[in-house]
């Protein structure tokens, strides 16, 4: 399969995020990519740089005001003080219920707070660079299945991750939504009918958010319930779209723990809702943190169990473009990532 990388993901890695109140080293690491990049050159498939600039869709799925931050947020971060190209920002206060989002604030840490979900989403001054780039890969991979070719499907082997960024917020690691960015492309591209499958083990809160009140794009996710799971704060399954969108969301949160036997028996679920919207494209957020190891999820699939997945995916006959999220068991993330092609091209 044509998998789309490219080495400015480096440029995003940070040292800490915090656990407990604790400083614990980054479990969306550089490594990675580096794993899947490896594991999948080694299998023989094609990788390839990204080559279509992503700026003008980035603009149809985020806010302008948001993309103006997140451009320049580390230049503002180290004019606040020169010592703070050493220091990683964090948020420390945010706009909840009753106060104010419309008014941006001129203090730099409460920008990031109007701009963020969560505390656990550093950056550093390669951030923008490196999920540009990934954003880049995302409209690349969306452009090649929606060619002339004969190429139907495209995996984007990239990182940071991006389902739980907003049209105007970051968190959960991720900062550009890469997944909308293939979305939107491959609407613009002329499928009238998008699907985005997000297995990820966490509910993908920002690509709801962006579609929630569009017929155009469905969105289904399998993901941990969010009474216990992050991000907490959506995910339930009374989600079910607004507006023009009613009916064309469809969330199936597992509780925790849950089995392969109920983790395919709702891909089963989602593969139906996709097929009745009589789908013209498929993008696939292949968060692969449903791993048995993996170090923050709890889910049961075994490194065999995503070929099943790949096989599952393949037989909605669909152009597909293949996003990579979340799975923190990096030295099992390439062969993870591997299997799901494997079962998906065989
Ligand atoms: C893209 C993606 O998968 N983002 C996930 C963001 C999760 N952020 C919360 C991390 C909390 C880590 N908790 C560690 C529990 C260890 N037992
Ligand atoms: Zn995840």
């Amino acid at each position: 399969m044509i998998t789309f990388f490219t080495s400015k993901h480096l440029f995003h890695a940070p040292e800490y995020e915090f656990f407990r109140g604790e400083r614990v080293a980054c479990f969306e690491s550089p490594s990675r990519a580096d794993f899947v990049r490896t594991e999948l050159f080694q299998r023989g498939h094609d990788i390839r740089e990204p080559s279509v600039d992503s700026a003008a869709v980035l603009r149809q799925v985020h806010s302008a005001r948001y993309l103006a931050f997140l451009e320049s947020a580390w230049a503002q971060w180290v004019a606040v003080d020169a010592g703070n190209a050493t220091r990683q920002p964090f948020p420390s206060v945010w706009p909840v219920r009753t106060l104010r989002s419309d008014v941006e604030p001129q203090n730099f840490t409460a920008k990031l707070g109007l701009y963020s979900m969560d505390n656990g989403t550093p950056m550093v001054a390669g951030t923008w660079a490196a999920a540009k780039a990934g954003a880049d890969a995302a409209a690349s991979a969306a452009v090649l299945v929606s060619g002339g070719s004969n190429i139907k499907a495209a995996l984007c082997a990239t990182r940071p991750p991006g389902h739980h960024a907003g049209a105007d917020f970051m968190g959960g690691y991720c900062f550009l939504n890469n997944a909308a960015v293939a979305a939107q492309t491959l609407r613009n591209q002329g499928f009238a009918k998008v699907a985005i499958l997000d297995v990820d083990y966490h509910h993908g809160n920002g690509t709801q958010s962006i579609f929630y009140d569009r017929a155009d794009v469905l969105f289904v996710s399998i993901h941990g319930d969010p009474r216990t799971e992050y991000p907490f704060y959506l995910g339930h399954a009374d989600e079910t779209g607004e507006g023009a969108g009613h009916g064309f969301n469809l969330n199936l949160p597992l509780p925790a723990g849950s089995s392969k036997a109920v983790w395919f028996a709702a891909l089963g679920t989602a593969c139906e809702k996709v097929k009745q919207f009589d789908a013209d494209a498929l993008v696939v957020s292949l968060g692969l943190d449903t791993f048995e190891d993996d170090p923050i999820s709890t889910f049961a699939l075994k490194s065999s169990d995503f070929i099943e997945l790949g096989a599952v995916l393949k037989q909605l006959g669909l152009a597909t473009v293949f996003i990579l999220e979340g799975g923190y068991a990096a030295k099992e993330l390439g062969v993870n990532a591997g299997n799901v092609l494997a079962g998906f091209e065989a």
